[in-house]
């Protein structure tokens, strides 16, 4: 009888709070700055994967589609590494689900690639530490690394062309009154790769030379403020982190922005928010979507307050998640 290697791991997807922007070393995957982020209960990655003797290639189905060519390598190059440890050439299937409530467009590849790596660890027997699977998770997206655990994780830069110097840890275990609301608006937006659009700031951005010396000083600021539990500061400080480094892309050449009309006028309901009393921050990523840090206690005001100019159905809150877990196999 042939042994066959399975598992199934769910993980969470994180948010930013002080953004990864930039690589150092693009074939190591190794960033630029440190970065720090709060990993979100509602939106996750189930990722089942099957090392056998009958598969004749890779398989990778995501959300019951069978993915194309170019998605399937990306999955074959990462789950290379992992035959590379265990030394095997045997091919997998790959079946996966991403958990985002509505098409919000919040998919993201910091859960899956966490997810992927969590399950060829556990299939294939290898026994990796968490901070090993942040790593292996790195290779397949920067932002994966910080998804191996759960509520604020802080994503080490490592040291020179070290690759195994950079990884994941857990920062706080944000078992307190903290929350996030996604805010999600025109999901037609153009899309463009996170990894282009950053190598494209580096190479053409002036703005980019004050980019890590920023990124230092916030993170310091924000640590201090996660351990004083300072909601407002917290807020405050990843609000602007957020628009240094999207000023960064205003300034590359040519200029480009992940800002929709519907984003500037989340930004302002956000800052209305405030002018109520209410604790509301934001922040933004790779696309048009606005994401708002706020204590958990007041996602009911915000939600009512927002409902009055978006779409309810559009305002997705969440609290803190947990590290990645395992769960019951899907039926073959
Ligand atoms: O998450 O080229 O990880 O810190 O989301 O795959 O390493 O998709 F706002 C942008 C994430 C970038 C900030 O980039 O890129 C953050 C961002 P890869 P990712």
């Amino acid at each position: 009888m042939t042994k066959d290697f399975i598992a199934n791991y769910q993980a969470h997807t994180n948010i930013a709070l002080i953004k990864y922007w930039g690589k150092r070393n693009q074939d190591l995957m190794l960033p630029v700055t440190s970065s720090l982020s709060l990993t979100l209960e509602a939106f996750y990655t189930q990722t089942q994967v099957h090392f056998s003797k009958d598969y004749d290639e890779d398989q990778f189905i995501l959300n019951d589609q069978i993915q194309s060519a170019q998605e399937r390598q990306k999955i074959s190059r990462f789950l290379n590494r992992f035959r590379q440890l265990k030394n095997t050439d045997l091919k997998a299937q790959v079946t996966s689900y991403n958990h985002v409530p509505t098409a919000a467009g919040l998919a993201s590849s910091a859960s899956a690639f966490a997810a992927l790596a969590c399950s060829c660890n556990e299939a294939l027997e290898l026994k990796l530490s968490q901070e090993e699977l942040s790593i292996m998770a790195r290779f397949g997206s920067g932002s994966a690394s910080r998804s191996l655990f759960g509520g604020f994780v802080e994503w080490e830069k490592g040291q020179g062309d070290d690759s195994q110097s950079s990884y994941a840890h857990p920062f706080d275990e944000a078992d307190w009154d903290i929350g996030m609301i996604a805010l999600v608006v025109n999901q037609k937006a153009k899309k463009f790769s996170s990894r282009q659009a950053m190598q494209h700031t580096i190479e053409t951005s002036p703005f980019y030379a004050l980019w890590a010396e920023e990124v230092a000083k916030d993170l310091e600021a924000i640590k201090a403020a996660i351990k004083a539990r300072d909601i407002q500061k917290i807020g405050q400080i990843a609000e602007h982190n957020a628009m240094k480094m999207h000023a960064t892309m205003l300034a590359a050449n040519p200029s480009f922005s992940y800002f929709q009309a519907e984003s500037l006028k989340a930004m302002e309901a956000v800052r209305q928010l405030r002018k109520t009393g209410l604790t509301a921050y934001f922040t933004m990523d790779a696309g048009p979507n606005v994401k708002i840090i706020c204590p958990y206690s007041q996602v009911a005001a915000i939600q009512e307050k927002l409902s009055q100019d978006f779409d309810p159905q559009n305002i997705i809150v969440s609290r803190p998640g947990p590290q990645p877990f395992s769960i019951p196999l899907i039926n073959q």
